[in-house]
């Protein structure tokens, strides 16, 4: 049945919201296939398996019209220097996207199979995501990289697309705050 009218209570300090509906929690475990250096994220993967990164969402459901909104906080970190980042997904009917950053510092990597573009993130950043674009969140800083996403509900994620084609670049940790590197090196 189609949800209704609702107010959803935004907590700007605790970054929560209510009501709430689905958590994801992404350990590192589940990231496999995506860090450049394969043997650092398995001894992670297999060692303490860290949470890299929390979903919430709105209860607002993942249909077709509806909008859904959800926040994601990735945890600040590196594997061999590679940057905290979420896994990454294209939608599959190319449905465009929008980003909030919320908390902390992060950048909005995107990769429409030919050309890669990065945006700094930080609090009261918009990230404009257009239609066929893939986008992968990463933490640059050194606390908990937060952002509110609202998406098309049927946008659905296609995570099989990155793994084939990667993203372009990769984000490297760096004094500066972030090194872009070209995928394959
Ligand atoms: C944002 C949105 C979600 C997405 C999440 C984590 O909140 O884009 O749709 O699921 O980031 O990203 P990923 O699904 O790539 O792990
Ligand atoms: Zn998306």
């Amino acid at each position: 049945p189609p949800i209704s009218p609702m107010a959803i209570a935004f907590d700007a300090e605790k970054l929560t919201l209510s009501p709430e509906g689905p958590t994801l929690t992404r350990r590192m475990s589940d990231l496999e296939g995506l860090f450049r250096d394969h043997d650092a994220w398995s001894a992670a993967a297999s060692g303490d398996d860290p949470i890299v990164y929390t979903v919430v969402s709105s209860p607002v459901p993942e249909v077709e019209r509806e909008l859904p909104q959800s926040i994601t906080t990735i945890m600040p970190g590196d594997t061999a220097g590679e940057l905290w980042m979420t896994k990454g997904h294209q939608h599959p009917d190319h449905q465009g996207e929008i980003y909030l950053a919320l908390h902390g510092r992060g950048g909005l990597l995107m990769f429409d199979g030919e050309r890669t573009e990065w945006l700094d993130m930080l609090p009261g950043t918009i990230g404009y995501i257009p239609p066929g674009w893939a986008h992968r969140s990463v933490n640059t800083g050194d606390e908990p990289y937060s952002f509110l996403a609202v998406y098309p509900g049927g946008a659905g994620h296609d995570y099989g697309w990155v793994l084939e084609r990667g993203m372009g670049s990769r984000a490297f940790r760096a004094e500066s705050g972030v090194d872009l590197r070209p995928y394959a090196e």
